[in-house]
């Protein structure tokens, strides 16, 4: 159940009766109006929407066309010589509630030559040029990922990695006029001391610093690591790949960007020997609203922070647990750090585990509440679970209600305030002591999900994940989340459709949508500029720069919440609740849990095979043996079963241990083993691995105490079920 604020916003709002006919009465194929009362801007729309980026070759590649023609039309491919490549038929679709269209779709996934300038033209009207490349979503990668060094605090944005426009001094480091964050005093009779929360990253574009959105952000950007881990593709993600200070450490880029919020993260929890130690303090931001446009330094309203709440605290133990995991083969000292943090905020929170945000605390900075925490008690739990293989964690984990809910993925995806499906996520691809029962039953309800996902792409004119009542303050974060859970889907079963239904929705944020307009700075011919941001602010001060490429703007929201929007968009169709202006910070916001899962679904979508297409989605099945186990040593016999049509020829089967097992010896393989995680490849001889055949080999290790046996595998980048 969608509850708190989000149960007010996600009421669905009444269609307009007299848009949809008006939509309706506009004879033919017309440039549609982008909702009543939109800017001329919006509205000059063509009335083929693509993704103004393009397509990947062997990606969906669908369009659609907003018509009043009842019969379907003829769709024409043309190059960029003007050639046509291809053509087809339209597929009529009737009025789409969503959008308050009448639209028709056309579908060119079977053209899968590689250009650029191609334009779709049915019935006299053209797309927005666009390519067919296997490259298309390298720069997105790093321009989504970028945002968040952007975004920090506490620290200046260099001219040499950013550009002299986005350059600024650092913000909130006690220097005059800025009275953080260095050491902030609490609100009043919240506490008596001063802490010191310097860095992290801005929320949005306002300066606030919020432990309940800077978990699932962080989180989720580590997630993106291990997920391309998992897929043998994380040295895109690796040193040197994004333009940030800690370029060249060693250390993966992604995760020196995470660990600056998870420093900052740690900083808000409480002392010991204080009050509530070891809770986090739900935020630190403004005591007044600022006014438009403010660079960070430039602010000099004091700064406070706000009571502690479980929420804040279970984030905190969510992000530092996945922290403890995910760096220790790089920096094991960090690692023990965010385990002990975890530890701390976990028992914190079971202490306290009803201390509630409250939705009035919106002075300064927003409220960001939540009154029912125990999906994020199952979220911390889980991650804790796979951090330490404990057994009081494991208890947390089977005996929480959402262990077993069917609305652990709810119709509204996950999000800062429903964080049951990352815990789902967790159980499905990291390696647990659950029961196989039990691992087998989480992953089908990461499958359902993205089914439903996907039948609700179906069934609309724009294949949007979310429902027609779904387009709430974010939804352009919720789409990608939805991604999100189609792509793990994807993985634990090597269905490509998961796949399709994920890329699809980049579409959506990239121009195929009601607006036709890219929600992606500077992705797109037409693209969001005018983001509510203090500092790219060139709409209210000229000398400021328009966001930076690849920020995503927070998206159509049906309720309005902002004067602009109030006044600009009544009686707009859901999905077209959207004014690109930066004053709409109810629609046109950015922020770093919408960018989070745009930089995943990027680095996702980027990924593919030296030879151009996505990744080989080999389907495959393994059975891992202990074959005999002494004291501290153990031998397990490992076979690899090709499920899919084709040969596997040449292979690598990956998997992590999480007691800290480590492979001393092999046979009929090569081993190599970084920290957790252990990577097998073919010897000469077993190379091939004919459909329905096997290839099977053996490893030796060590291990202490226990030796849990592994059950996540992937098979050249594709997981195996
Ligand atoms: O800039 C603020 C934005 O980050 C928030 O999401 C939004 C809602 O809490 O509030 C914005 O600030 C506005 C405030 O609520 C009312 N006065 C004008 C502020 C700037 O537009
Ligand atoms: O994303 C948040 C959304 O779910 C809430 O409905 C909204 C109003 O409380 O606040 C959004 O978050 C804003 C936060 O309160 C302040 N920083 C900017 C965030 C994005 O607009």
């Amino acid at each position: 159940m969608p509850r708190t604020t989000a149960s007010l916003l996600r009421r669905p709002p009444r269609l307009s009766a007299a848009l949809l006919t008006g939509a309706l009465l506009l004879g033919g194929l017309a440039t549609a109006p982008a909702a009543a009362g939109a800017p001329a801007a919006v509205a000059a729309t063509t009335a083929v929407r693509v993704n103004q980026v393009g397509y990947v070759p062997d990606g969906p590649k669908r369009a659609t066309v907003v018509t009043t023609a009842a019969q379907a039309l003829t769709w024409q491919l043309r190059n960029a010589s003007g050639t046509v490549v291809a053509s087809g038929s339209t597929v009529p679709r009737g009025a789409d509630a969503p959008s308050g269209q009448s639209v028709q779709v056309a579908d060119f996934s079977s053209y899968r030559t590689t250009g650029t300038g191609y334009v779709l033209a049915v019935d006299g009207s053209s797309s927005t040029p666009f390519d067919i490349r296997a490259d298309l979503y390298d720069a997105l990668r790093s321009d989504a990922m970028a945002f968040f060094h952007h975004q920090r605090s506490g620290i200046a944005i260099d001219a040499s990695l950013v550009g002299s426009a986005y350059a600024r001094p650092a913000g909130h480091l006690g220097i005059a006029p800025n009275k953080g964050d260095v050491s902030v005093p609490c609100q009043a009779a919240v506490c008596d001391y001063t802490q010191d929360v310097r860095g992290g990253w801005y929320d949005a574009g306002d300066h606030g610093k919020y432990v309940v959105n800077g978990g699932i952000s962080t989180w989720l950007v580590v997630n993106s690591f291990e997920r391309a881990e998992r897929a043998g593709k994380e040295a895109a993600l690796g040193d040197s790949t994004l333009r940030i200070p800690e370029r060249g450490n060693g250390v993966p880029d992604v995760l020196d960007e995470a660990r600056w919020e998870l420093d900052f993260l740690m900083r808000m929890q409480v002392p010991e020997g204080k009050p509530y130690a070891g809770m986090a303090f739900h935020k630190i931001h403004d005591a007044a609203w600022t006014g438009m446009p403010l660079r960070p330094d430039q602010d000099a309203q004091p700064r406070e922070l706000h009571r502690p709440s479980t929420a804040a605290t279970l984030n905190l133990a969510a992000a530092a647990a996945q922290c403890a995991r995910v760096y220790r083969p790089y920096d094991s000292a960090y690692a023990d750090r965010c385990l002990s943090a975890a530890r701390r905020a976990w028992t914190a929170a079971q202490a306290n585990p009803a201390l509630h945000a409250p939705s009035s605390d919106s002075t300064g900075g927003g409220a960001y509440e939540d009154a029912r925490v125990t999906d994020e008690f199952y979220w911390a739990a889980a991650e804790l679970y796979a951090a330490t293989g404990e057994s009081a964690y494991r208890d947390a984990v089977t005996s929480s209600s959402w262990h077993t809910s069917a609305d652990a993925f709810s119709a509204y995806g996950f999000g800062w305030a429903d964080t049951a499906a990352l815990g789902r996520l967790v159980l499905a691809t990291v390696p647990t002591g659950l029961p196989a029962s039990d691992v087998t039953r989480i992953r089908s309800s990461v499958t359902s999900a993205a089914d439903g996902y996907l039948s609700r792409m179906a069934a609309q004119g724009y294949a949007v994940p979310v429902p027609a009542d779904g387009y709430f303050w974010g939804s352009n974060g919720e789409v990608a989340n939805d991604a999100v859970v189609m792509a793990v889907a994807g993985e634990l079963t090597g269905d490509a459709r998961y796949r399709a239904g994920a890329l699809e929705t980049m579409d959506y944020l990239l121009g195929r949508n009601a607006l036709g307009l890219s929600y992606v700075t500077g992705h797109g011919e037409s693209s969001s500029q005018n983001q509510h941001h203090r500092f790219w602010a060139h709409q209210v001060d000229a000398s400021l720069p328009h966001p930076p490429a690849g920020s995503l703007a927070g998206g159509p929201n049906s309720a309005l919440q902002d004067p602009i929007a109030a006044e600009k968009l009544t009686g707009c169709a859901p999905a077209a609740c959207y004014i690109d202006h930066i004053d709409s910070y109810s629609t046109n916001e950015v922020a770093v849990n919408w960018n989070a899962p745009l930089a995943w679904l990027a680095a996702y979508a980027a990924e593919r095979t030296s030879a151009g297409g996505e990744p080989p989605t080999a389907t495959c099945a393994v059975t891992y043996t202990v074959t005999n186990a002494w004291n501290t040593g153990f031998t397990a016999n490992v076979t690899v079963k090709n499920t899919g049509p084709t040969a596997v020829d040449g292979w690598q089967l990956t998997w992590t241990y999480q007691d800290g097992q480590r492979v001393t010896s092999a046979w009929n393989t090569t081993v190599t083993q970084n920290g957790t995680a252990v990577s097998t490849r073919n010897a000469d001889w077993n190379r091939t691995i004919a459909p329905g055949a096997t290839a099977s080999f053996g490893v030796q290790g060590t291990y202490s105490g226990t030796n849990t046996t592994p059950t996540v595998f992937a098979l050249n980048g594709s997981a195996c079920v």
